[in-house]
């Protein structure tokens, strides 16, 4: 179904036993099959790692982030060279996250009010404003495929007010993320917030979902919330939302975390995990998490995941990998992005395919019992 000029949303399977859907998502710079994970390239780059090596992983889609692009290179820049795309070469979707999350997580000398959030930049000290309009405009300038309305993100166990308060400055920020758009071929998303109380996620969800958005966020989650407060509040808010659009659960998780969401009939995610954790030596295999840095993967002349398919797995031995972590050899980090990508896009592709066979229920309950069984 057409959404908006930016982007339309079809469903083209949902399984038996669960409320996972197998969907194509079309935007201007192509189409994205969901589930999907985005891979995270905050600077306009999955550190470490080409525009080729993406498109070889599987990526389809790379998210962006506006707080870090407003202070560097700024929107100037990207309006000189017509956006995102063209500067970092990259051909496929993109979406960019609003800064809502990053003003919560990384702001200095930061005050909110209701204008917008101002804050000290990280790369020259002066004072920043970014309101709603402020990152509409810049995420205008970026040229995303998707953008994300500014919103406010506060700790998911937070007292009542606090998150009450929260919710309402991002319903009201929605409304004018939506008065400030221009470009009527950028899809713009809203996000649900309300922390772990289901009365504020329900209302949060029911104010969003009276306004046009193109897709709609599950937001404010693994923010200090255990796993299964976390899986609750998914389930809870994802049957909230309509089923013709995209839903997006923000900034989460681990591969048995993706499992479950998808279960929720969540259809994007992003997550800085796996390539987080290949910059300290940590990977992600069919049996668990590897620490490479390990004593005895020095000696270890086996493929990092024997199942795997990716290059990294293919020409590389874990002995290689140790030695490349040990040197502090930028390699090393590269090799294993490159793998942890593999892993988490290869997961969707055989999400997408038992969805598609009408058999997710049971193919997640098999892995994330493989997944308990290695990692507890
Ligand atoms: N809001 C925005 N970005 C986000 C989050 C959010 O709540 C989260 C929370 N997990 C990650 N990224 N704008
Ligand atoms: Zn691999």
């Amino acid at each position: 179904m057409t959404l908006s000029a930016a982007l339309s949303f079809d469903i083209k399977a949902v399984d038996v036993a669960s409320n996972a859907r197998r969907g194509t998502l079309q935007t201007g710079h192509g189409r994205v099959e969901t589930p999907t994970f985005m891979a995270v390239g905050t600077r306009a780059t999955v550190t470490g790692l080409t525009p080729a090596d993406l498109a070889d992983i599987g990526a389809q889609v790379v998210l962006g982030n506006t707080y870090h692009l407003m202070l560097r290179p700024g929107p100037e820049l990207f309006r000189r060279v017509g956006g995102i795309h063209a500067f970092m070469g990259w051909s496929g979707p993109v979406l960019t996250d609003s800064g809502g999350y990053q003003i919560f997580s990384l702001a200095e000398d930061r005050t909110l009010s209701e204008r917008g959030a101002r804050f000290r930049s990280y790369t020259d000290q002066r004072m920043h404003m970014l309101s709603p309009e402020r990152s509409i405009e810049m995420q205008t300038a970026i040229g995303s495929d998707i953008m994300m309305v500014l919103d406010v993100c506060v700790d998911s166990r937070s007292d009542e007010a606090t998150l009450r308060d929260a919710m309402e400055r991002t319903h009201r920020w929605a409304k004018r993320s939506l008065d400030a758009r221009t470009n009527p071929a950028q899809a713009l998303f809203a996000i649900v917030q309300g922390g772990v109380r289901r009365e504020l996620r329900k209302e949060s969800a029911g104010v969003l979902t009276a306004m046009p958005f193109d897709g709609f966020a599950i937001g404010g989650l693994a923010v200090g919330d255990a796993r299964a407060e976390r899986e609750d509040m998914t389930h809870f808010s994802a049957e909230l939302l309509p089923r013709d659009r995209p839903r997006y659960l923000m900034g989460v998780g681990t591969p048995a975390d993706l499992l479950e969401a998808i279960a929720a009939g969540v259809d994007m995610f992003d997550c800085i995990l796996p390539t987080h954790l290949a910059w300290q030596g940590t990977a992600f295999t069919g049996t668990g998490r590897v620490r490479l840095t390990r004593g005895p993967n020095a000696q270890a002349d086996v493929p990092l995941d024997a199942e795997c398919t990716c290059s990294t797995c293919r020409l590389y031995s874990r002995a290689y990998l140790h030695h490349l972590f040990k040197c502090s050899e930028p390699l090393g980090p590269r090799l294993v992005s490159l793998h942890n990508l593999h892993h988490y896009h290869a997961l969707m592709a055989e999400a997408r395919r038992a969805i598609e066979a009408g058999t997710y229920a049971a193919f997640a309950k098999r892995k994330l019992e493989a997944i308990d069984r290695h990692e507890h």
